[in-house]
């Protein structure tokens, strides 16, 4: 049997992304990735899914946009190893986390990197641009600036927003230690989209070791003592272990 092409469009780096591009490793499933810059990527994704945001996912000539939806289309045409529980009661606990994580952790460890970051525009120019040519490189370096005023009103970078998130993720990282504490996972005692899920929107706030997300060294010094703040976090050492058994 042929393979369908599969396509994702995405921005590297991002943790959103890396929740698909982590559910197609894990599976196994050939596909090609096709790097945007944040900014640029608009009108194409735009006329592509009607939307802005990336991850986007092309396969067999249909358009996927959104995490949970494209590891929903994934789960249904490449079941084996499994994402959801068999179960069906966990299957909706695995599911009703992810909804949970997607909405709130993610955009709050989001916010929090791109506080500490964005004081040396340059350094997240060179994380959204790795994988483009040189000469687009150099050219995103010198918007960067502006990049920044955008990328600050895009995400609520704002003392206001940056002190909600900081009291979701407090309140998210003791609900992931206390939850994972007796079997070392979020729902029936095995791996599931919940883990996946919570691992990989932590991501800003931790250095994870997988080459798809570890932070290019230097970081900018409110960077490293962001990761600093949670480095101790029981559901930090949760996170690490998590990538490492499951981030094939
Ligand atoms: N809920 C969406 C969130 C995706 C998202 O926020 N993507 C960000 C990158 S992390 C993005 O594309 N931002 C650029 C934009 O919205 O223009 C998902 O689960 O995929």
């Amino acid at each position: 049997m042929t393979q369908p092409a599969i396509e994702l469009l995405q921005f590297p780096f991002s943790h959103y992304n890396e929740k698909v591009r982590w559910a197609l490793d894990f599976k196994g499933i050939p596909h090609q990735r096709i790097n945007y810059l944040p900014g640029p990527h608009v009108p194409q994704i735009r006329r592509l899914t009607g939307q802005n945001a990336v991850p986007v996912l092309r396969i067999d000539g249909k358009v996927i946009a959104g995490s949970g939806r494209i590891i929903d289309e994934l789960e249904q045409r490449y079941p084996e190893p499994p994402l959801y529980p068999r179960d069906r009661g966990d299957r909706e606990q695995a599911l009703s986390l992810q909804a949970r994580f997607d909405d709130d952790l993610g955009p709050a460890t989001r916010r929090l990197i791109f506080d500490a970051a964005l004081g040396e525009p340059a350094y997240v120019a060179d994380m959204f641009s790795t994988g483009h040519p040189q000469w687009k490189r150099t050219l995103y370096r010198a918007f960067s600036p502006l990049t920044a005023v955008l990328i600050r009103s895009g995400n609520g970078v704002d003392p206001a927003q940056v002190r909600k998130a900081e009291s979701t993720v407090a309140s998210t990282l003791d609900f992931l230690a206390e939850r994972s504490a007796a079997s070392g996972y979020l729902v029936g005692g095995e791996f599931t989209v919940a883990d996946l899920t919570a691992a990989a929107l932590l991501g800003p706030i931790f250095d994870v070791s997988h080459p798809d997300m570890k932070k290019p060294r230097p970081m900018p010094r409110r960077a490293e003592e962001l990761l600093a703040r949670y480095v101790g976090h029981p559901a930090v050492s949760w996170a690490v272990e998590i990538y490492r058994k499951h981030r094939t």
